[in-house]
């Protein structure tokens, strides 16, 4: 029996590359989520998902216990077994009406995850609705390459990094994941998805868990970290994280700077063999 999802859930992440919506957090539990993701923004006087990326949780202790919340872990062993591994954090936040949109991109083909098996849990630490621009997916469309050609377009607009963005997606059966605060969504790491801008009077705050088997390995670059939540990491494929003191914490401020350096290392080769 599936520990967090349905059983339903569990045959439509297989079939489909996604399942949602999963309970996780409370109300009070996100209303202390947000009070701490809006201090950390007033502190640093910028947006959180332009200081602190692809680990993000690394220099918090309140992050560092969100992604070891049990319900993160069982919901990936329903899909994808027991040797759970956190590799990464990543905060998709757009403000009240923000124009900033998502463009249809595929995880896998940056990631550099191997083989490209990494599920992310989308946690909404506000309501994710169709008009506050919530995730957009193609079903089943992770059946299909692990790498597939994406453009670089550095639109401003697009809250990804590059812009990178598949052309010519057929949007015919796109589905939304819809989810209340505190709720989170599973998708695959090779599923095609997207999101559309924040036309709400409220901010909408997503905080991405990357989670992965742990029998995958960072093939991109060396002395690759993660967390092991749950069971092992029987190859030693991965090293272990500071776990911060508090806020701010210099060790992990550092580990996360090098984890940054190493990974846009990483990315920048991945974009250029498929670019090839
Ligand atoms: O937050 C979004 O709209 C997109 C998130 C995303 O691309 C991801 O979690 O991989």
């Amino acid at each position: 029996m599936p520990k967090a999802l349905t059983q339903e859930q569990v045959e439509k992440f297989h079939r489909d590359g996604y399942a949602y919506p999963i309970n996780l957090l409370t109300p009070a539990e996100v209303a202390d989520y947000r009070r701490r993701f809006e201090e950390l923004e007033a502190t640093i006087g910028a947006e959180a998902q332009s200081r602190y990326r692809i680990k993000a949780h690394l220099p918090f202790p309140w992050l560092c216990k969100l992604i070891r919340h049990p319900r993160l872990a069982d919901a990936f062993e329903d899909v994808a077994g027991p040797d759970v591994i956190i590799w990464g954090t990543s905060w998709f936040t757009k403000k009240a009406h923000d124009i900033r949109f998502i463009s249809w991109h595929q995880d896998s083909t940056y990631y550099g995850i191997d083989p490209p098996e990494s599920v992310t849990a989308w946690i909404a630490l506000s309501r994710a609705r169709r008009d506050s621009g919530c995730m957009r997916v193609i079903p089943g469309s992770h059946k299909g390459a692990a790498v597939v050609p994406h453009v670089e377009t550095y639109d401003p607009k697009n809250l990804l990094s590059r812009g990178q963005t598949i052309l010519n997606v057929d949007e015919t059966n796109a589905d939304f994941m819809e989810l209340d605060a505190g709720q989170f969504s599973l998708h695959h790491n090779k599923l095609f998805h997207s999101s559309e801008p924040n036309a709400s009077d409220d901010v909408r705050i997503g905080f991405a868990v990357h989670i992965a088997p742990a029998h995958c390995r960072q093939a991109q670059f060396e002395n690759a970290t993660a967390v092991v939540v749950r069971g092992r990491d029987r190859n030693n494929y991965w090293q272990p994280e500071p776990y911060p003191r508090h806020d701010f914490d210099p060790d992990c401020l550092k580990a996360l700077d090098e984890a940054w350096t190493r990974y846009r290392k990483g990315m920048k080769s991945i974009a250029q063999n498929a670019a090839e």
